[in-house]
């Protein structure tokens, strides 16, 4: 699962690996409910999460035992369904909540023996020049200097890790859009939904006016990036060091080149999500079943 050059060999010495946040622990037996994944889904949301594994147990033709999904592990902070080969499950707002459930995830699959797993973000987006519905693939996570790295402070020091997704999952990804809107390009993750995104609506004076809000905006499209986030380079840095083949896929809420406000009815947002979503089980019924 994990790539064995960046496999954490202190590991060995622990008796019991207690994954804290997600209630599951060594002691359990993983292989039997786990050794099957193939394919590890992710939003933010908790319950977009368990709309997804409704989704794709009807779609896909798995039954749910009790005709529902339910949760494995605790619920507290993220919400694990299975089906079939397939993971769904939440990672909260943000990088900080994205690494713990990472590298939880990462070390479940490795205890469960899983092999030749996929990881895919399903999230939501501000777009930048693409309208709201669209599903931006990434082919590559920008951070919020707009460079394609992720930089963390480990010690004290910082360390930079390159950002670049799975070039072919991405391609299969696009090639089963059907006729949902979607494009290729650059996401940018930050470490804040309004001013680390450039927004003028915060509740605090942001001391940037409108034109360098724009500016910054722009500089972004020109570099190729068509949406903003909060979790890309997090991901892609994660999943290129563990050498699992990654993915993220978002559907735009809004155009940012238009304004900040998500505006959208409960029903248009539902759509929107539903389109990022579909595009992941029109690829996985491609995967599983091999149908066009
Ligand atoms: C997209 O939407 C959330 C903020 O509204 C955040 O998790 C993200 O990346
Ligand atoms: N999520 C974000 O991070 N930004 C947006 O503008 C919309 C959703």
């Amino acid at each position: 699962m994990i790539n064995p050059e960046a496999k954490n060999p202190n590991l060995e010495k622990l008796d019991t690996d207690y994954l804290y946040h997600l209630g599951l622990d060594t002691s359990m037996d993983l292989k039997s409910v786990f050794k099957d994944v193939k394919y590890v889904c992710m939003g933010g949301s908790a319950d977009r999460s368990e709309n997804f594994a409704e989704k794709v147990a009807e779609q896909l033709n798995i039954p749910l035992p009790g005709g529902k999904a339910e949760p494995i592990g605790k619920t507290e902070r993220f919400s694990l369904y299975k089906v079939g080969p397939v993971i769904s499950i939440n990672h909260g707002m943000g990088m900080p909540s994205l690494s713990i459930l990472l590298h939880e995830i990462a070390k479940l699959l490795e205890y469960a023996g899983c092999s030749d797993v996929r990881f895919i973000r399903i999230g939501t987006s501000g777009g930048l020049g693409v309208e709201p519905g669209t599903v931006v693939i990434a082919d590559e996570a920008l951070n919020e200097k707009l460079e394609p790295k992720h930089v963390k402070t480990v010690l004290g020091k910082d360390r930079e890790y390159p950002t670049t997704l799975d070039e072919r999952l991405s391609n299969e990804i696009m090639e089963s859009r059907g006729d949902i809107n979607a494009v290729l390009g650059k996401t940018v993750g930050t470490n804040d939904f309004y001013e680390g995104q450039a927004r003028l609506d915060g509740a605090l004076d942001p001391g940037y006016t409108e034109e360098e809000k724009m500016e910054y905006i722009t500089k972004a499209y020109e570099l190729g990036a068509r949406n903003f986030e909060m979790e890309a380079p997090e991901f892609a840095a994660f999943c290129l060091r563990a050498g699992i083949p990654a993915a993220i896929v978002c559907c735009a809420l809004l155009n940012r080149l238009n304004g900040d406000q998500v505006t959208s009815t409960v029903e248009q947002l539902a759509q929107y999500s539903d389109n990022a979503q579909q595009i992941i089980i029109n690829y996985l019924k491609r995967k599983l079943y091999k149908q066009k």
